[in-house]
């Protein structure tokens, strides 16, 4: 959801960790290590783990934290960070992770909007385990099955490179970004410029295998149909480490269009915004159009970009569905370029398309201090409550506020709320995601200023947006919502779980909680905003 965010800035950071267990207690871990190495199979190596005294801790721990807010200290780190190199480790981690007490972060891409795949705002006594994905990153694509398998700690755009490079005319549909891992992505939905078309990427997933809080393997088969249905959307952690994910293939023709129309107010970008609400739900599958709207920098005024993906045909088609439906963009012929999908997901990400080698798809870097939330449209905003929303967006002083409106529609309409635990479908014309922005580490004078300002736009936007609950993406993690202090020891009641429960996953909430009492009643995978374990 964020384009512009990936001119990398080269941050050098020197972090100081407050770390203490794993040198105060080497007791305990040394006997962690002992299981390990028990409970590892011997051919298949040994796992690298880190503690704060390897040199290379915080180069592991920094690589795929995708938000310098948690670079703060202030955020606990892990005492000991591993990353598997096979299946079998990942099962000797949770097995004596587990029977030493200690607290599993499970880690892919590490978008996470609260930090919490590598952080925990409270640990009490006990060490935290990172479980880091990012060597499980095999994609084995299959064009005769219409399928391929992709571990977790691949990234998407490795995963769309490794397809295109067999076919030009199958894709996936998945996040913008294509830095977005694949095991937080697919576990908590997954949306993108094919959504409209094919649906989330849990939409689009067939099988799994995973790591139960036992240390067995399951597959789709094994793990039952319940579990099969929470871990595709149901967020993860709560109900074990997903290892790699079987999808469908996609279809996509030869060539693609793609466009980008910049408005600012004084370009009548009010009216346009207004109208798009109206239409862009209802154009054809083929047709997806987002816009962003961000604060021109030294002006007080608000730019809107429409930018749009079509594969329905050629860009003479695409003029005419837009000089119907849409005339006042004023979208010219040479504002349409045709490329292949594999490009397109590049120029959609805001990267150069003229360079689509495999290291173009595996860019890695976090850019910003951010902090975001998601709203669902159901109604279109007047054009006085979008004037508001300009206003509000100017004032946010010291920090960059981006609002991202993803259409909703075609494919996603269609699928029933409860076939899956994501459940804005059918109702929803469109997605708000806020991003508040700074492009610096922050300090907590920036973060106050981070908070108070989505806080601000949030409040805003409550007229305008899904009520009771106010939807919101477990994708888009957000302790506005209310979170549960997580002391090691504590579970948190039905109850509360369900105030921001409730807001993820409507009415599949209860469902998910009846999965989890079943498959981790003791609640070992858990984290602040994690499914409760039962219903009391
Ligand atoms: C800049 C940015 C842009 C984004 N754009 C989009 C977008 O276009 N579309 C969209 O749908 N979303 C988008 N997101 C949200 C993104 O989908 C989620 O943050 C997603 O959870 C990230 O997955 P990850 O593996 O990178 O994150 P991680 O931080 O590694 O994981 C996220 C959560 O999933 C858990 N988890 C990770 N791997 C596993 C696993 N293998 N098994 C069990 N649990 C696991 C983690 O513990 C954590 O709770 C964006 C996020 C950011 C920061
Ligand atoms: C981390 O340091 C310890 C102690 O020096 C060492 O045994 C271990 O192999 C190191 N880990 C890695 C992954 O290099
Ligand atoms: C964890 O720490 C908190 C705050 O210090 C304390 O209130 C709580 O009792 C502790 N829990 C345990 C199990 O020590
Ligand atoms: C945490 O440490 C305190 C003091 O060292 C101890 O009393 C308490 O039992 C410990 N809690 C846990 C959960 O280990
Ligand atoms: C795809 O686009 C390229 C470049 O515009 C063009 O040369 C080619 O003929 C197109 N292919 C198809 C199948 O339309
Ligand atoms: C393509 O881009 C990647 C990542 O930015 C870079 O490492 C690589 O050198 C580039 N390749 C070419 C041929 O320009
Ligand atoms: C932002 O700054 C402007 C100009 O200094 C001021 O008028 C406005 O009140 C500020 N907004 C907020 C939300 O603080
Ligand atoms: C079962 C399996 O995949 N084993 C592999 C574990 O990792 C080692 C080292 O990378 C490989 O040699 C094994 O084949």
């Amino acid at each position: 959801m964020v384009p512009q965010l990936v001119s990398v800035l080269l941050l050098h950071l020197i972090i100081v960790f407050s770390f203490s267990l794993a040198a105060s207690d080497p007791q305990n871990y040394r006997s962690f290590l002992r299981c390990i190495s028990v409970h590892s199979h011997y051919n298949d190596g040994l796992i690298p783990i880190y503690t704060p005294t390897n040199s290379s801790y915080s180069s592991i721990l920094n690589s795929r934290i995708q938000n310098l807010r948690f670079i703060s200290p202030k955020y606990p780190k892990p005492h000991i960070i591993a990353t598997p190199l096979n299946e079998s480790h990942v099962q000797a981690i949770v097995i004596c992770s587990r029977k030493h007490g200690f607290f599993l972060r499970i880690r892919s891409g590490g978008h996470d909007y609260e930090g919490l795949s590598y952080t925990s705002r409270l640990i009490n006594n006990t060490s935290l385990v990172l479980l880091d994905l990012s060597n499980l990153n095999s994609i084995d694509v299959d064009i005769d099955e219409r399928t391929a398998w992709v571990q977790s700690g691949a990234i998407i755009g490795q995963l769309y490179y490794k397809i295109a490079e067999k076919s030009s005319v199958h894709a996936f549909a998945a996040g913008v970004p294509i830095t977005i891992g694949v095991g937080g992505h697919f576990s908590g939905g997954g949306t993108g410029y094919l959504s409209r078309k094919y649906g989330l990427s849990a939409d689009n997933i067939v099988d799994a295998r995973i790591v139960n809080v036992e240390g067995e393997i399951l597959s789709k088969e094994s793990m039952g149909e319940d579990l099969f249905w929470a871990i595709r959307g149901g967020g993860g952690v709560s109900f074990g480490v997903v290892l790699s994910w079987k999808i469908n293939l996609l279809d996509v023709p030869p060539n693609v269009t793609v466009f980008t129309v910049n408005r600012n107010l004084e370009q009548g970008a009010t009216a346009l915004v207004h109208k798009w609400q109206y239409i862009a739900h209802k154009f054809p599958k083929d047709l997806t159009m987002f816009v962003t709207l961000t604060k021109v920098t030294g002006h007080e005024t608000i730019q809107a970009s429409f930018q749009s993906l079509f594969i329905g045909g050629t860009t003479q088609q695409l003029l005419q569905i837009i000089q119907e439906s849409f005339p006042e963009l004023g979208l010219k012929r040479e504002d349409c370029i045709e490329m292949r999908w594999i490009e397109s997901v590049l120029y959609l990400f805001g990267l150069p398309t003229t360079n689509s080698s495999l290291s173009a798809f595996e860019v890695n870097a976090a850019i910003s201090s951010f902090r975001g939330a998601t709203d669902f449209v159901k109604d279109p905003i007047s054009k006085t409550g979008l004037q508001g929303l300009w206003r509000n967006i100017v004032q946010a002083n010291g920090t960059a506020p981006m609002i991202v409106l993803i259409p909703n529609g075609g494919r996603m309409s269609e699928i029933p709320d409860a076939e899956i635990p994501y459940p804005h479908r059918a109702g929803n014309l469109y997605v708000a995601n806020y991003n508040v922005h700074q492009s610096q580490v922050s300090s907590s004078k920036d973060q106050a200023l981070m908070t108070k300002n989505l806080r601000r736009l949030y409040e805003y936007m409550a007229p305008y947006v899904s009520q009771s609950p106010r939807g919101a993406y477990v994708n888009a993690r957000d302790f506005q919502l209310g979170y549960n202090e997580m002391w090691t020891d504590y579970t948190p009641s039905y109850e509360e779980a369900k105030i921001w429960g409730i807001k993820y996953f409507k009415n599949n909430f209860d469902r998910l909680v009846r999965v989890k009492s079943r498959v981790d009643p003791d609640n070992f995978f858990r984290d602040e905003q994690s499914i409760p374990p039962s219903f009391s």
